[in-house]
C-alpha cells in the first residue's frame, strides 16, 4: 500500500484499487456564462480547481488508474425529475428551461457537459446523475465493484453538495474516501472550509482530506 500524508491521518492506497472520480465539472457550473454565473455566483471559486485537477488526472491516466467522471442532469423529457427538485429555489429560469448554454441541466446540451479542460478520455466512464450523490440511481457502484476498486480520490464541485453527497454514499458502501481540497470548489468560501472540516472529522470516521501535490507525490511513488 502507498500512503498520502492527509488528515486527519495518512490515507492507505494502492493504484490498482483506487478511482479517480471527478464530480460535475460542467460547463454551466464551472464557465463564465453558464447557469452557475447566471445564479449570482463568482464561478472564479469553482475555477481555482481546474488546474489541480488537471494535473491529478494526467497523473492517473498515466498511472492507469481507473478514471470517472460525473454530470448532474436530467432526461431531455425530464421525466427522471422530480417536481420538487424542479420547483426548488423558485428560480424564473431553472432545470430543463432554455438557459445561457442550452436547457440546464439537461443531457446533451452544451451546458450539461463537461468543461473542455477536464474533457473525459475515450474508454473513461461518464456516470450520468440525476441527483447530487454519484450512487443514487447510477451504474456507479456496480462499476466499482466489477473492477474491484476499495478508495476513491474524489475531485470537482461543489464541495458542501455533491461532493459532500458522493462521499457520504460512498463510506456507507464501504469504501474509503480522499478529498483533494485544492481540486474541489464551493461558490461560498465559509462552505468549503465547512465541507472539508466535516470530512475528517472526528479522527476520521468519515474520510481523509490532502491536496494534489501531497497526492500526486504519492502516485508517484506507489
Ligand atoms: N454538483 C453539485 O454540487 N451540484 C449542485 O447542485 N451544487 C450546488 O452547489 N447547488
Amino acid at each position: 500500500m502507498a500512503t498520502v500524508q492527509a488528515e486527519p491521518y495518512e490515507f492507505a492506497f494502492a493504484p490498482s484499487t483506487t478511482a479517480l472520480v471527478i464530480i460535475d465539472m460542467q460547463r454551466d457550473f464551472v464557465d463564465p456564462g453558464g447557469f452557475g454565473e447566471a445564479l449570482g455566483n463568482d464561478v472564479s471559486l469553482l475555477r481555482k480547481a481546474i488546474a489541480p485537477t488537471k494535473r491529478v488526472l494526467d497523473a492517473a491516466r498515466k498511472r492507469r488508474l481507473l478514471v470517472i467522471h460525473t454530470r448532474e442532469g436530467h432526461r431531455p423529457d425530464l421525466a427522471d425529475l422530480p417536481e420538487a427538485k424542479k420547483l426548488r429555489g423558485h428560480l424564473k429560469t431553472g432545470i430543463g428551461d432554455a438557459g445561457p448554454m442550452g436547457r440546464i441541466l439537461v443531457r446533451g446540451e452544451y451546458g450539461h457537459d463537461i468543461i473542455d479542460e477536464l474533457k473525459p478520455a475515450p474508454g473513461e466512464p461518464v456516470v450520468d446523475k440525476p441527483g447530487k450523490g454519484a450512487f443514487y440511481a447510477t451504474d456507479l457502484g456496480s462499476m466499482l465493484r466489477n473492477r474491484g476498486i476499495r478508495q476513491l480520490v474524489v475531485c470537482g464541485v461543489t464541495t458542501e453538495v455533491c461532493v459532500n453527497t458522493t462521499v457520504r454514499e460512498a463510506n456507507d458502501r464501504g469504501y474509503d474516501c480522499l478529498v483533494l481540497e485544492d481540486c474541489v470548489g464551493s461558490y461560498f468560501p465559509e462552505f468549503q472550509t465547512a465541507a472539508l472540516a466535516m470530512i475528517k472529522a472526528q479522527g476520521g470516521i468519515f474520510g481523509w482530506v490532502s491536496d494534489s501535490g501531497r497526492f500526486l507525490q504519492a502516485l508517484d511513488k506507489a
